[in-house]
């Protein structure tokens, strides 16, 4: 029989220590060693908003994320209070990424201020895993002045535990082997995937160790918990076969269309762009992404080729703003007038900003920043997209085009 050797894995959970607040600290000195609290304005204690980060300083007051700002304000008054500051948050969090790629090509990234590195194979280039975490410690404090926390393991779930109990500016490792010792003395609350219900519920049952959990038989979690039980038990057993998925950080999104005839009326190529911009839209929405520059590529008859932008000045996902400068562009070559026969028409969208995939913050957040509240446009739009969603293609414009669009990554 032919033994397979499953060689263990090296991945790494890398997250930003109380990444907003850091920011604000980095970009003003003033503010450096001080409690300083990220989120809504307080209004001298009457503010209605949230916290969305705390530096460790203010930390010390009891002040958290998702606390009321108005809460915070009466634990530290003295504190420095500041509004969110997105765009400079995700320009932080793009760097990061870049170099944090250039540790492993294998990299998800969770949310804003995290994500899983695959570094099997690459001790012989970086070192043993501390050294490669110390490396990427390294790289991000000297290029951007931030602090991280790492953990390094042989699974997705004990690396995120790691980071999360190195904090701040920690390293853990754990030895492939070692993973079911580790757990065992930890407390449930530290289970990756186990919520705040599911820690109450298992509490109830007499699980408080992680370690109680492994050594249960798993009869009870499943017939508590169905399934899931089944994966709590592996989950606290050391046993997590989740791949690090590779989550391109995707510089454009955007969609092309080959006419089957070559077409010079107007008419056509406006409705074609609206055709393509839907699809654009409903992919931006369906991967919360919003762009900010719109991309025309225009290709007649003779092969000549040629793309136009224009940035806007805020960040979008709207079939109509984007369809506006598509077809804006459109206008600039004439075809009306001259005639041209168009053989491939394009839009995309570039300059993007993500919303993290574990959490509604962020996408709030840029709603709340970038699009004023109850935007009409945007309430119909959700509901297509919803629609679209349940009832796949009956939910289409009524356009029909001739030719063979694709997508168009970049
Ligand atoms: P986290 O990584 O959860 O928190 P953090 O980086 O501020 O602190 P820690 O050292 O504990 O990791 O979230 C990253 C950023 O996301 C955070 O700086 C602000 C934002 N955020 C919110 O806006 N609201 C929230 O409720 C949470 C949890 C985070
Ligand atoms: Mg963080």
């Amino acid at each position: 029989m032919l033994l397979k050797t499953m060689k263990s894995r090296l991945i790494l959970h890398i997250d930003m220590d109380a990444f907003f607040a850091s920011i604000e600290q980095f970009d003003n000195p003033d503010f450096r060693g001080k409690p300083v609290v990220v989120g809504a304005d307080p209004k001298g204690g009457k503010g209605r908003g949230v916290v969305s980060t705390a530096s460790y300083e203010a930390r010390k007051f009891g002040i958290h994320s998702a606390m009321p700002i108005s809460k915070a304000y009466r634990l530290c008054p003295d504190a420095l209070y500041v509004r969110p500051r997105m765009r400079r948050y995700v320009e932080v969090s793009k760097r990061i990424m870049e170099i944090l790629s250039e540790f492993s090509p294998l990299i998800e990234q969770v949310s804003i201020d995290e994500a899983f590195l695959d570094c099997t194979g690459t001790e012989r280039l970086f070192g043993n895993p501390v050294d490669i975490g110390k490396k990427i410690k390294g790289r991000i404090f000297k290029e951007l002045g931030l602090k991280s926390s790492i953990g390094i393991a042989s699974s997705k779930s004990v690396a995120k535990i790691l980071s999360d109990l190195s904090k701040p500016d920690g390293l853990l490792y754990c030895e492939p082997g070692k993973e079911k010792e580790l757990l065992s003395q930890l407390d449930i609350k530290y289970l990756w995937g186990a919520g705040e219900k599911t820690v109450q519920i298992l509490r109830k049952h007499g699980f408080n160790k992680i370690g109680d959990i492994a050594e249960s038989d798993g009869k009870e979690l499943i017939r508590i918990f169905g399934v899931s039980g089944k994966k709590l038990w592996e989950l606290a057993n050391g046993i997590d076969d989740r791949e690090v998925v590779n989550i391109r950080v995707r510089k454009s999104i955007g969609r092309e269309i080959t006419f089957q005839e070559d077409v010079d009326d107007l008419e056509t190529l406006e409705k074609t762009i609206l055709y393509l911009v839907d699809r654009i839209a409903y992919s931006m929405a369906e991967e919360g992404i919003m762009g900010k520059t719109v991309t025309l590529k225009i290709r007649f008859e003779d092969f000549t080729t040629f793309t136009r932008s224009k940035t806007l000045n805020r960040y979008t996902d709207f079939v109509e703003d984007i369809k506006n400068v598509a077809v804006e562009k459109l206008h600039e070559f004439n075809i009306d007038k001259e005639r041209k026969r168009v053989r491939l028409l394009g839009v995309s969208v570039s300059n993007l900003i993500f919303k993290g995939t574990d959490g509604e913050y962020l996408s709030g957040l840029q709603r709340e920043l970038f699009v004023p509240e109850g935007d009409e446009k945007e309430k119909v739009q959700k509901v297509l997209h919803a629609m679209k969603k349940q009832f796949g293609d009956i939910v289409k414009r009524a356009i029909f085009i001739n030719g063979e669009d694709h997508n168009d990554y970049n």
